[in-house]
């Protein structure tokens, strides 16, 4: 069992195999009762290792998320913009440690979470192998990258399990805030000078492809989709996300002025939707492999600040034992006394 609980496993009685887990007719009977699955729950293996796969993927997206943001914290044009980009990229941090949090929930050590990412074995949001080349970039990222993670995680609010699901609420509370100030500066930067809104122009032409491409392949090629959703893990399907984002996303582009580099980009009446032009799946999955325009760069920094910080993690420890040892001792002081 998996647990960091004290309660007892949920077996769901009567239901269950030799190896006290679940049947797959009893697992999904409580995934259809919309039953969250808490850790001291038993729970099918594959169930378990597939969350851990897509939260520790998830985590992984968090932290490195931070890289191409932290890039402009020193060169924000004003205090008010650093101070909310620092809040921002904070914020990231955090996500990745409620989300590594749920993975060790369900049995995931940290230590190989790390790892996995680290050796490049693990994957993280294609998103973030791209450069951040002007301040636009910053107000891009907030828009329309925040505004695609949030696309993708509301839904995972309702997720089967329980810890992946709470984290979920508060993240994307703070995804929303995030969304909203790297709109503002695009709008900022569209209400500036000519020159300023062709920096935001140029920043959209560049980042609107990858952040179709954040949803994931189309659901024909999604490996892991049909067993997602039948657990109640994934809600809404990869191209339905993407379609919904277009949707929002195109009157907002209008009201700041600003062109979709589409040139299929059209309202359909018939279907009550925007269509929109094929993917570039070459460059997606090129990416995903670690072929990207950044990929090395943004593992040789997450390796690095890893190491960097060693001593602080070691420090920590050291003390937490010192502490622990002297609690131990006034404790059996008292008793003796
Ligand atoms: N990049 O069968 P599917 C953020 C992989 S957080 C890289 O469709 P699935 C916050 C996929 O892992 C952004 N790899 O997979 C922020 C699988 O490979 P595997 C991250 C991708 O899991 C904002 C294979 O392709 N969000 O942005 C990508 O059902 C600003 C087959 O694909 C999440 O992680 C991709 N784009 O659906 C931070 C949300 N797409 O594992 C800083 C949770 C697919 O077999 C600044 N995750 N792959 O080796 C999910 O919702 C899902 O995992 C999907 C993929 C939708 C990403």
């Amino acid at each position: 069992m998996y647990t960091q609980s004290l309660d007892l496993p949920n077996t769901d009685a009567g239901n269950t195999d030799s190896a006290g887990l679940p049947t797959e007719a009893a697992f999904l009977a409580r995934i259809a009762r919309d039953e969250k699955i808490e850790p001291q729950d038993a729970m099918p293996e594959a169930y378990r290792k597939s969350l851990i796969r897509q939260i520790s993927q998830h985590a992984h997206s968090e932290v490195v998320g931070m890289l191409p943001e932290g890039n402009w914290i020193t060169r924000a044009p004003s205090l008010k913009r650093k101070e909310i980009l620092l809040a921002k990229v904070q914020d990231e941090g955090g996500h990745g440690l409620y989300l590594y949090s749920a993975a060790e929930t369900l049995g995931a050590s940290r230590d190989d979470m790390i790892d996995a990412l680290h050796s490049g074995k693990a994957k993280y949001s294609s998103i973030f192998n791209y450069p951040t080349d002007s301040w636009a970039d910053i107000g891009t990222i907030g828009w329309l990258v925040d505004g695609a993670a949030i696309m993708n995680q509301v839904p995972l609010c309702r997720c089967s399990y329980g810890p992946y699901a709470r984290a979920m609420i508060r993240v994307c509370k703070e995804e929303s805030f995030h969304q909203r100030q790297g709109f503002d500066i695009v709008r900022a930067l569209c209400e500036g000078t000519p020159a300023q809104k062709q920096l935001a122009q140029e920043s959209v032409n560049r980042w609107w492809w990858p952040t179709l491409m954040m949803f994931g392949p189309h659901d024909s090629d999604s490996e892991h989709s049909g067993q997602a959703n039948a657990w109640g893990i994934k809600r809404i399907s990869n191209d339905d996300l993407r379609q919904t984002f277009v949707d929002v996303t195109v009157p907002q582009a209008a009201f700041l002025g600003l062109t979709l580099p589409d040139p299929l980009l059209e309202w359909n009446a018939e279907r009550g939707h925007y269509d929109f032009g094929p993917l570039d799946w070459d460059e997606f999955w090129r990416v995903v492999r670690g072929d990207g325009p950044c990929n090395a760069e943004r593992l040789n920094d997450r390796v690095e600040a890893f190491e960097k910080g060693r001593w602080v993690r070691e420090a920590a420890v050291a003390h937490a034992a010192r502490h622990a040892a002297r609690a131990v001792s006034i404790a059996s002081e008292k008793i003796a006394a």
